[in-house]
């Protein structure tokens, strides 16, 4: 069969069950395909495959509502929702998101690409079916890693009380990227194990009628196998006495099984968690052998090729031999932050939080309160959800923590939920934050050499990669470092090695002087009091949004202090980034060689 015509849902439905096996080798030779010329995300896709066929043939989507959490193993429902001629195109800015996006399908009822927000979401679409009468149900799909996230338990909380038709499919596969962390994931083996267990307790059933036949040995084992049995059945009551009935575990990759079991479910009513044991990599044995390196696949990234994040890492170990006291902190993301190598060197100096950011930072304020030196390695767009602990639990005390903020600035293919572009405006906005931008690996060092002996909280914030390592001046806090002299009126300040590039290049054609703003927070006061006399115009060049960031904040100074020199604001605009390259999002922005050179040309 040419399953290439199962285009939507009411195809697949009219598949028999014994066809969709074939369907499923189809739907995982077209994402491994795609994954290899275009990146994104491997492994958790390939897991998720026959769970999503199966929900799409008992459930009737989009009148009932699929919720995938993270969003990042969508692949197999975007094929099957309309969405497979377009498929090559994956993550491109001509094609179609590599995250669920209610703007590109119908079948798409809520945008994801954050973790531990599908449970919310589920209750709320729940709640809005049933006040409006339509009879649809809400399924969210969330991992066991994105399990690990606050916002997760607070639904849960939730949809326990509430007898709306919820229905949560567990996909649990031990892993988040990494091997997943803490009580929750210890709990979710003990329910896999469970599948044991009920063997054991048919066995004991058998061993029982012939006990007489086989004296005190055979009692003895009773006894073990009846303990264990006694704490499979009390473990399996944590979701039911929560209110949500509990089904599971079961195979996630029998489609049959699963179909019987989504039935179920969907009969049932009230919310319900299937519980559901996948592999995250199916199907391809280099994603099923390295599931942590297989978790994301990037496509090759043009221009850039040294990576902020290794550097950390290399930094963070040798000091971590240097100074005990240094903590190194990630919510599950220790391969992207760098983190890796520190894992394996300093175990007990490595903290993996889980998907658990809000977590990791009133934890790091109290290492820092308690003594230690922490260092909590974050993307720019994870470390939004932690505005309030960064303000009441980190500032307030002025605890020395230092924030390694990776992936600042736009990202790329992973496109607007993944954008790093707010991060200067929600650090610099609290008070007793430093903020700094290193340009390249060598001054990131230097910066994270500083902060070892910085004791109020920092935040270092740096795109994924940088071009070139350059020579520099020591750090001295609040100054920063001219890079090309000039005597023209005209100064760039850069924030980050995204801007200095530009900056310089731009220099090579028109006479401006170039500074490295190390320092976003605090300014360099005295710089700009010297060089923003009357006549005078920075241009300031930042990979953030303009509200809140460098340049808002360079312009609100010279309005404090009356200054007659100008300020040229070069940022992100007002408006979600959709653009899913790098450089496009900048030129989108205008933050180019080129339109720096246009904007010295008009003010010379
Ligand atoms: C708030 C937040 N932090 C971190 C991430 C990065 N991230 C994407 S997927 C993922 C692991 C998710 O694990 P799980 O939910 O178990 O899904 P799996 O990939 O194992 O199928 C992480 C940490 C994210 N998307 N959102």
């Amino acid at each position: 069969m040419d399953y290439g015509t199962v285009k939507t849902p009411q195809d697949l439905k009219r598949l028999d069950i014994s066809q969709l096996d074939g369907l499923c080798d189809y739907l995982r030779g077209r994402i491994i395909d795609t994954v290899e010329s275009n990146g994104g995300h491997l492994a958790s896709n390939l897991g998720a495959v026959e769970l999503t066929v199966a929900l799409h043939y008992v459930f009737d989507c989009p009148h009932d509502k699929f919720v995938f959490d993270v969003g990042h193993q969508a692949y197999a429902h975007k094929l099957l929702t309309g969405r497979g001629d377009r498929f090559d195109r994956l993550r491109k800015n001509d094609g179609i998101s590599g995250f669920p996006l209610p703007d590109e399908s119908e079948y798409d009822a809520f945008g994801t690409g954050h973790a531990s927000t599908s449970l919310s979401v589920a209750l709320g679409l729940a709640e809005a079916s049933a006040r409006l009468g339509d009879g649809g149900r809400a399924i969210a799909v969330i991992g066991d890693g994105a399990l690990t996230g606050g916002l997760a338990y607070e639904a849960l909380n939730a949809i326990g009380s509430e007898r709306l038709p919820v229905v949560i499919v567990l996909n649990d596969n031990n892993m988040s990227i990494s091997k997943n962390v803490g009580a929750m994931s210890k709990y979710l083996t003990r329910l896999r194990l469970s599948k044991k267990y009920l063997r054991i307790k048919t066995e004991i059933k058998r061993a029982v009628s012939i006990i007489p036949l086989l004296g005190d040995g055979a009692l003895h084992l009773l006894d073990k196998g009846k303990r264990l049995l006694k704490r499979v059945v009390l473990s399996n009551k944590m979701f039911e006495a929560m209110g949500i009935s509990y089904y599971g575990p079961f195979d996630g990759h029998n489609v049959g099984e699963l179909i019987e079991v989504f039935s179920q479910a969907k009969r049932k009513g009230g919310p319900v968690i299937v519980h559901v044991m996948t592999d995250k990599g199916k199907g391809l044995r280099s994603a099923v052998t390295d599931p942590e390196h297989s978790h994301g696949i990037s496509s090759s990234d043009a221009g850039a090729t040294h990576d902020f994040s290794s550097v950390l890492g290399d930094f963070l170990t040798d000091a971590a031999t240097r100074d005990k006291r240094v903590t190194a902190v990630t919510a599950a993301m220790a391969i992207g932050t760098g983190l890796e190598k520190f894992s394996l060197s300093h175990p007990d100096m490595f903290k993996d939080v889980g998907i658990a950011e809000e977590h990791a930072v009133t934890y790091c304020a109290a290492l820092a309160a308690g003594g230690l030196k922490p260092y909590f390695a974050v993307y720019s767009t994870f470390l939004q959800r932690s505005f309030d602990q960064l303000l009441h639990d980190v500032c307030i005390g002025g605890y020395a923590v230092t924030l390694c903020v990776d992936r600042a600035g736009a990202v790329g293919a992973d496109g607007v939920t993944h954008q790093g572009v707010f991060d200067l405006s929600y650090l610099t906005v609290l008070p007793n934050m430093t903020v700094m931008c290193p340009t390249d690996g060598a001054e990131l060092r230097a910066m994270l050499e500083f902060s070892l002996t910085y004791d109020a909280p920092l935040a270092i914030r740096y795109p994924k990669s940088y071009t070139v390592d350059r020579e520099h001046t020591p750090i001295e806090y609040g100054k920063w470092e001219t890079v090309r002299e000039s005597k023209s009126d005209i100064t760039v300040l850069c924030a980050g090695g995204r801007a200095l590039d530009i900056a310089l290049a731009a220099a090579d054609r028109v006479d401006v002087r170039v500074v490295n703003a190390r320092f976003v927070k605090p300014l360099d006061v005295g710089f700009l009091r010297e060089h923003g006399k009357k006549g005078c115009t920075f241009i300031t060049v930042e990979d953030n949004v303009a509200h809140g960031g460098f340049g808002c904040a360079v312009t609100e100074y010279l309005n404090s202090v009356n200054s007659a020199a100008r300020c040229v604001v070069l940022a992100h605009a007002d408006a979600f980034i959709d653009d899913r390259s790098v450089d496009g999002a900048l030129a989108a922005s205008g933050i180019t060689k080129d339109n720096l050179i246009k904007i010295v040309k008009s003010l010379e």
